[in-house]
């Protein structure tokens, strides 16, 4: 089994987590340390070992190695379902509760004998909570707001960890020579964000020996149920995927079925039916007779619309602008042409900026911009104003040793909790592209932030504001932000608001993409990567401009170098 580097990381981070529960401080310690290890590994883990190789990287001695080799060998690791076991608590669950980490969760737990996101909400509303060592009032008011978002969110998994996953089910089994169209569907092709489960189509005349294939599938952890039009599995992962079989005449129908989302397949049923047509998963009807289902376009077509991107089936005014023609000609996933917010080991990036330029250009990229924290940042390593220019004069010199893309020289400087910059403006103007971002102080008044924000919008240095809104995808709100002022300030001041590509950040999200646009904002596709292969996550970041509705004329980085940096000025 092909283990991300990411996903064993997550294994090992868990392990940490509930040895915290216990009260000897060294060994979660050490689980955090191998997981930060392979998590920022530049090589994919599995050929480390293959290479006998485990126990020579830092922090990875020969338990840990022991464990990684268990891992990597079953999806699994015995010792973190023992753990599990050892404490009867949901953990996945409480710690999804913004400001709940494995101390308090012990706690709770110990106290209150609270295992579940059911026993806090009880707790809370009774007022146990101020009264344990190190809460208050405040903070019991904080969990009772926090549960509820948690919950929203809870059982969701990450785009960015699911797709991958997705697209190799696809692979095996359209490498079956029975299987003749093999699609993935349901929310995972429209992008969104969070994904509940995989939903797979497939055209095959062989639908028995395919559900025999899917079922016995090393990846399957559980059958949950197996027919020949429809099975589901539960994968090692985590994530369920189901599996249904068409015939080629109707699979078009299906496949718009199964994309979903619900909210547009209710309202094209329903323009349908307006027509004296009926529309589901089998096609397109006139009485008995199928008008169209083949393919999407088709239906499209035949119900007096434009086709809609997948990325933009989400009832959120598309089938009017479908209708009326006035559909936007989304960004390409092969448009952008350079990534501006990326880190290298001058801070806390795994990689040198020469492996970055390489990953970049083989990309296909005209430029990238090296962006590494400076200032204050402690725990990223940020550079001093003197490190600072070390690296300005380091990348020129690779840069004259690069070939057909361009290291642009950036910086990405820390918001301070007034709005000010922790870099000199002198030392600023010197570079190509700044980068402005808020990392401390995420609870602040909405005035206040706000005001931060757009005091750094204000610096005439200021190119881009990174993540914008803080948000982390079933970890933290955003924060309180008055985003008319923001994207106001950003075209007043052509200051670029960042789409993060980060799979937990994807920030600004789809829904402020759009907002950002129609106020006429351009925006910037970066993947903060810190190390060659987050590079890739810039995919996610274009998915999430789709569904924001951005055209190429959106986002300044599909422009030309030249362009770009005219802008820049
Ligand atoms: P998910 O899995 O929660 O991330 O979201 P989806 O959109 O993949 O939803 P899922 O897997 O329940 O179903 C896949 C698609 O099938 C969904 O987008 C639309 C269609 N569908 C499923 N159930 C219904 C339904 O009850 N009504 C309608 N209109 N469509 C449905
Ligand atoms: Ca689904
Ligand atoms: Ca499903
Ligand atoms: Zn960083």
């Amino acid at each position: 089994m092909e283990m991300e580097n990411k996903e064993v990381a997550k294994i090992l981070y868990k392990v940490a987590d509930f040895l915290e529960m216990e009260d000897n401080p060294f060994r979660p310690k050490a689980y955090r340390r191998a997981a930060h290890t392979i998590e920022f590994l530049s090589d994919n883990i599995d050929d480390v070992r293959k290479k006998g190789q485990l126990e020579d990287l830092p922090g990875i001695g020969k338990n840990i190695a022991q464990k990684i080799e268990e891992i990597l060998d079953t999806g699994y690791l015995g010792y973190l379902e023992d753990l599990k076991l050892s404490v009867p608590v949901d953990f996945d669950a409480l710690s999804s509760v913004e400001g709940l980490g494995p101390k308090k969760i012990k706690l709770l737990y110990k106290e209150l004998g609270i295992t579940n996101l059911d026993d806090l909400e009880i707790m809370a509303k009774r007022h146990k909570i101020r009264r344990l060592k190190g809460m208050g009032e405040k903070s019991e008011k904080k969990i009772l707001e926090n549960i509820e978002f948690a919950r929203k969110h809870g059982s969701r998994k990450l785009l960015g960890y699911v797709l991958p996953l997705a697209q190799s089910l696809k692979e095996k089994l359209e490498r079956m020579e029975i299987t003749e169209k093999v699609e993935v569907a349901g929310s995972i092709r429209r992008r969104k964000e969070t994904i509940g489960d995989i939903d797979i189509l497939v055209i095959t005349s062989h639908p028995r020996q395919v559900m025999d294939f899917f079922t016995n599938m090393k990846v399957v952890k559980e059958v949950i149920n197996k027919g020949p039009s429809k099975s589901t599995v539960r994968l090692k992962e985590g994530v369920e995927c189901d599996l249904r079989v068409f015939e080629k005449e109707m699979f078009g129908a299906a496949l718009m079925y199964f994309t979903g989302s619900k909210e547009i397949n209710v309202e094209l049923r329903r323009i349908a039916l307006q027509n004296n047509m009926k529309l589901n998963e089998y096609g397109l009807f006139k009485g008995k007779k199928r008008v169209a289902g083949v393919n999407e376009s088709e239906i499209f077509h035949k119900l007096g619309m434009d086709y809609i991107e997948p990325e933009l089936r989400e009832n959120r005014g598309e089938i009017k602008a479908a209708i009326e023609g006035k559909l936007p000609i989304l960004v390409d996933y092969n448009e952008i042409r350079g990534d501006l917010q990326m880190h290298s080991n001058w801070s806390d990036g795994s990689n040198s900026i020469i492996d970055m330029a390489h990953t970049a250009s083989k990309m296909g990229y005209e430029y990238i911009a090296l962006t590494d924290h400076a200032g204050s940042l402690r725990i990223a390593q940020g550079l001093d104003e003197k490190r600072l220019k070390d690296q300005m004069k380091e990348i020129d010199k690779i840069n004259e040793t690069l070939d057909g893309i361009t290291i642009l020289k950036g910086v990405e400087v820390n918001i301070d909790s007034e709005g000010k910059l922790d870099i000199k403006n002198e030392l600023l103007n010197d570079l190509d592209i700044v980068v402005a971002s808020i990392h401390s102080g995420f609870r602040q008044e909405e005035e206040k932030i706000t005001y931060r924000i757009i005091k750094a919008m204000e610096n005439e240095n200021v190119n881009i504001i990174g993540h914008p809104t803080g948000r982390k995808i079933q970890e933290r709100k955003s924060y309180n932000l008055d985003l008319e002022k923001i994207f106001q300030t950003s075209m007043d001041n052509k200051v670029f608001l960042e789409i993060n590509s980060q799979p937990n950040r994807l920030d600004l999200k789809d829904v402020n993409i759009k907002k950002a646009i129609e106020r006429g904002c351009k925006m910037v596709i970066n993947t903060d990567a810190h190390s060659p292969k987050q590079l890739k996550n810039i995919d996610l970041g274009i998915a999430t401009a789709r569904r924001g509705w951005a055209s190429s004329k959106d986002i300044i980085n599909t422009l030309s170098l030249q362009k770009l940096e005219k802008i820049l000025n």
